[in-house]
């Protein structure tokens, strides 16, 4: 008879694909059987009445980022992965930022020193290419695929950050070479500034104005430029936080042609609306982040993306900035016009929650869809699959136990991040992850983080599903 580190006992299995009643055996950090009734076991869980998923694998988060000149960005490695494990996740990705000039090995040492120590779950890193010279492409991307940084961001947005179309030909040409995934920002910048400069003319410099001088069709017109270069290059993308139907059809249209797309959208897309960023004094900054919210109908829409599996990354886009601080929302530029606001909102605690209850409890999505959107095919599409987002023989025993019945109102407090606010106070949902096993070990239960230390590791990865 086998022997377990740990058993997880009468839960219900939720995979991408099955649901179950099976016991779970834990040895050396990874799960070694499913089957009734196991026992002989140093360490028993009892899941009776819970859902064992996966652990959440939020592929889109931002820690420890250079926000611009005297911004401080909320989440450190600490915080943000403390949060993130209370939230139910047992692995995030972050993006490792280059500066202009920068290698991106010098910047790969910088973060991993911010990383190193501080992490409550396993952590990844995406590279943001700012630079995209014949260095940084011909050696150095070559070098940290076959190292296991795969995946690739680039910005058509921000002036500083953004990449002609030139330059995102040649990084995707790279890329194609190369079997990297790129992840692309898709929104067009010279519309953006010369919008921005007909607000200033009119003094429409409030919060509200940031989402009009985005508006959807400068997402839309970029998410189909860099569909249309990926299609030149043949090469596999990543459309990001997706906001509204016009860019996702777009990426429906890509997949018609043959091209290879993954889509991903974001809480806020489907709980916020641009209205949030009208409001009285300044709280509409606490809003702020690119793309905007919308409105009613492109909520629907990206309901319907997720349902029908356009979108197959339900993501948080975590970017924590404090509200009532100087070096956050409130700065003092930032107070007197929103293009001073920095861009992003905290959600990297209450993405699975919020997406249980409004996507499963309310029967949008099914169970596995929500396994399928918020780990499995963050594993697959990043190369951790099969050692992470499942639960099958020889996987890591990331697991999330989720009590479908828990009642919960967000509130700040509860999610133990940098920020001083979130965007979904007082929020009720239904289903919440009440304990979380890292690699086999109990990380958080009942809201607190347990084990007294940081035991999140830095995680290589393998190429993408789509690339490989
Ligand atoms: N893009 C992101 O992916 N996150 C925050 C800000 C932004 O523009
Ligand atoms: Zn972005
Ligand atoms: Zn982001």
């Amino acid at each position: 008879m086998m022997r377990f580190d740990t058993v997880i006992r009468h839960g219900t299995v939720v995979t991408a694909s099955d649901t179950f009643v099976s016991d779970v055996g834990i040895l050396n950090g990874k799960i070694v059987a499913l089957a009734a009734e196991l026992t002989d076991a140093d360490e028993v869980i009892d899941a009776t009445g819970l859902y064992v998923m996966p652990g959440g694998i939020d592929s889109h988060v931002h820690l420890d980022q250079p926000s611009g000149q005297g911004i401080v960005m909320a989440d450190d490695f600490d915080s943000g992965t403390r949060s993130a494990a209370l939230g139910g996740n047992s692995t995030v990705m972050t993006f490792c930022m280059q500066e202009k000039g920068q290698s991106l090995r010098e910047a790969l040492k910088i973060y991993h020193a911010k990383a190193e120590g501080k992490c409550h779950v396993d952590v990844s890193f995406h590279m943001v290419i700012t630079d995209p010279t014949a260095d940084v492409l011909g050696q150095e991307i070559p070098a940290l695929v076959a190292d296991g940084y795969t995946s690739i961001k680039v910005f058509m947005t921000y002036e500083g950050l953004r990449l002609r179309d030139d330059e995102i030909l040649a990084t995707l040409d790279t890329a194609r070479r190369t079997g990297a995934l790129v992840m692309v920002h898709c929104e067009n910048e010279d519309a953006i500034r010369y919008l921005i400069g007909r607000h200033e003319e009119e003094g429409q410099l409030a919060p509200k104005f940031h989402a009009t001088t985005r508006p959807i069709a400068a997402e839309r017109e970029a998410t189909h430029r860099a569909l249309s270069l990926a299609e030149i290059v043949d090469v596999p993308i990543v459309i990001v936080h997706v906001s509204n139907r016009e860019a996702m059809e777009e990426i429906r249209r890509a997949r018609q042609r043959g091209q290879k797309i993954a889509g991903e959208t974001c809480p806020q897309y489907l709980m916020l609306t641009a209205d949030d960023l009208d409001q009285d004094a300044m709280e509409g900054a606490k809003y702020v982040c690119s793309p905007p919210p919308r409105d009613k109908a492109s909520q629907d829409a990206c309901w319907e993306g997720l349902e029908q599996g356009v979108f197959d990354l339900f993501s948080s886009d975590h970017c924590p900035f404090r509200f009532d601080d100087p070096e956050g929302k409130l700065n003092e530029n930032g107070k007197r016009h929103f293009r001073w606001i920095p861009n992003g909102i905290p959600g990297v605690a209450t993405r699975l929650p919020i997406l249980f209850s409004e996507g499963v409890m309310t029967g949008r999505i099914s169970l596995n869809q929500f396994v399928a959107v918020t780990s499995t095919n963050h594993a697959k599409l990043y190369g951790l699959y099969p050692q992470k987002g499942t639960i099958a023989i020889g996987a890591d025993a990331d697991l999330a136990l989720w009590d479908p019945n828990r009642r919960v109102t967000i509130t700040n407090d509860l999610l133990q991040h940098g920020a001083d606010y979130t965007p979904y106070e007082g929020t009720q949902v239904r289903g919440w992850p009440v304990q979380l096993l890292l690699r086999g070990k109990t990380v958080m239960k009942d809201g607190s983080l347990v084990g007294g230390e940081e035991q999140g590791q830095y995680l290589a990865r393998g190429l993408s599903s789509l690339t490989a």
